[in-house]
């Protein structure tokens, strides 16, 4: 993966990371300048380390709608910028993104929406992320493509540069089969992801979830964790609409609904779990500073100096279960088994989506929900809420997190969930308890929380007491074996874990003419 040869018609790096923004913001300087600047996020707090070691390319988009501007180096990184039109933010961006796709990933919490004219953006964006990419990559590079919004460029990648490598990772749930089939192009998207050579999942759940959409609707046969696949694999369909397989090739084998390769040969593709983590020595470096320890005791000092400070840190969306702790809360407050001044919960929502109509709606009811909880139970200088619509610095994070008895954090839905093994990796003396939901993919590795379902309300609000309540010895117990994990599995582990399968060759012939071995199931 060294970087920067040049090689003729090609492109000059040989890794190559797409992901839906690039990891900055444009922001105004103090001198009125405009200026790039780091941004919050899970992705980007989790590949800025690895990519700044590789020195690679970066496509995305820089997150404003406009022209794309030129191509940059910041931090070690080159940045290629893909440019979005106002129309493609609303259609792709803010509508088939986040308004279709991420709530048909996180089990339709909210109602996804189905338009034809945001599925009609989203492969134009897409196209145009894959000729970015295309562009950049030098001959065999290897090409790392992140989530849910680019989840047909190595199907259109592969049709356009046989020769790079490419792997994908999917940040968020994929869904069980009953709701990914109400995706009218659910056998784009996959023939789209099936471009890759590796595919990359947060847990076992999901990658078993993609297998089956493979059988279900693309007819195509799974051995273990493999797919066998037409080579080529005809992806026309993501940009022609649903009738994929209209292709008048020639016909070795129809499998399912028609999926055929018409070159007769026959490709592998490998799916795997590769749980995504942190930079944990970096966040535990932070939490180690004097000054942001400082920081910590002051925040206990201006909350009242309470005996057990809980803390929720959160994008303010709705699968992140924000209105579910509320509710426990409120209730184990209205109970008088915790509250000020003995117990305070400070709640930060980073802003996010605003111009997402449910995102609004969100909004507006965790903010009623604080002030009712307030209102009700709170006295003159002793909210039992403190809420923050803000983002904050990475230090001011660790000291909240340092602050916190007990960390709250209680997704509907969620790929892994960072900020359950950011306050892991800051609590060096092995002190405070994290109350965490089993729909994160957290749960399957951070076996010493208090697992919760947030659904079950009096199952946290016991979780939460007893988290409050642990003793000394117990929190110590728990905190150690999660810190553990989390400081050997972290963010390089994943990265080089899921960059040393991709370029492990497949296991079996990998363009054998012989169809496989095992069809589908036909009840699968
Ligand atoms: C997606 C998946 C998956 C938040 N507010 C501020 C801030 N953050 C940082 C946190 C954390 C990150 O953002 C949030 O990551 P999460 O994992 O909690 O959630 P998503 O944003 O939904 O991320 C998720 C992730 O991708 C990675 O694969 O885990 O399941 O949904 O790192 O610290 N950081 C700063 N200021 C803030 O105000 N500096």
């Amino acid at each position: 993966m060294s970087d920067r040869d040049s090689t003729g018609p090609f492109g000059r790096y040989h890794f190559v990371v797409a992901a839906s923004r690039l990891p900055v913001d444009r922001a105004e300087g103090p001198d009125g300048q405009e200026e790039w600047r780091s941004s919050p996020g899970g992705l980007v707090t989790a590949l800025e380390p690895v990519m700044r070691e590789a020195g690679g390319a970066w496509v995305g988009w820089p997150g404003a709608a406009g022209d794309a501007p030129e191509p940059f180096d910041l931090n070690g990184m080159h940045l290629v910028s893909v440019g979005l039109s106002p129309a493609e933010v609303r259609e792709y961006y803010e509508g088939f993104c986040n308004a279709t796709l991420w709530p048909l990933y996180h089990d339709v919490i909210a109602q996804p929406e189905f338009h034809r004219e945001w599925w009609d953006a989203y492969v134009r964006v897409n196209r145009r992320y894959t000729e970015t990419v295309a562009a950049q990559a030098a001959q065999g590079a290897t090409v790392w493509v992140h989530d849910y919004q680019l989840q047909l460029v190595p199907g259109m990648l592969r049709e356009m540069r046989s020769d790079v490598c490419i792997g994908h990772f999917t940040h968020i749930p994929f869904p069980g089969y009953e709701i990914f089939a109400q995706l009218p192009w659910r056998r784009q998207i996959v023939v789209g992801l099936l471009g890759a050579d590796l595919l990359g999942f947060q847990r076992h759940s999901d990658a078993t979830n993609f297998l089956r959409a493979c059988r279900r609707s693309a007819g195509l046969a799974t051995h273990g964790s493999r797919i066998h696949v037409p080579d080529p694999l005809p992806t026309g369909g993501a940009a022609a609409g649903p009738s994929v397989a209209a292709r008048p090739a020639r016909r070795r084998r129809t499998a399912g609904d028609g999926t055929v390769g018409d070159s007769g040969g026959w490709r592998e593709v490998r799916s795997g779990t590769f749980p995504i983590s942190i930079d944990s020595r970096g966040f535990g470096e932070i939490a180690r500073r004097p000054e942001v320890q400082a920081r910590s005791q002051e925040i206990r000092e201006a909350l009242g100096k309470p005996d057990t400070v809980l803390l929720g840190v959160d994008r303010l969306d709705y699968t992140k279960g924000i209105l579910h702790r509320l509710k426990a809360y409120a209730e184990v407050l209205a109970e008088g088994r915790l509250g000020p001044p003995g117990a305070v919960l400070v709640q930060v929502a980073s802003p996010s989506r605003e111009r997402v109509e449910h995102y609004r709606r969100l909004r507006e009811e965790v903010e009623t929900t604080v002030g009712r909880i307030n209102g009700e139970y709170g006295e003159v200088g002793l909210p039992p809420v403190h809420y923050l619509h803000q983002s904050y610095p990475r230090d001011e994070m660790a000291a909240l997190y340092l602050a916190a008895d007990v960390m709250l954090v209680t997704p509907l839905r969620d790929g892994m969930n960072l900020v359950a093994k950011e306050y892991v990796a800051c609590r060096h003396d092995e002190t405070g308890a994290l109350v965490l939901s089993e729909f994160t993919g957290a749960a399957d590795e951070l076996t010493g929380a208090f697992i919760v379902n947030p659904h079950d309300i009096d199952g946290m609000k016991e979780a939460i007491v007893r988290a409050a309540s642990a003793s000394p010895q117990e929190a110590r117990r728990r905190m150690r074996s999660m810190r553990r994990r989390v400081y050997e599995h972290d963010v390089n582990y994943w990265a080089h874990s899921f960059l040393e399968a991709l370029e492990k060759p497949a296991t079996s012939d990998h363009a054998s003419a012989e169809p496989p071995p095992d069809a589908p199931h036909p009840a699968d």
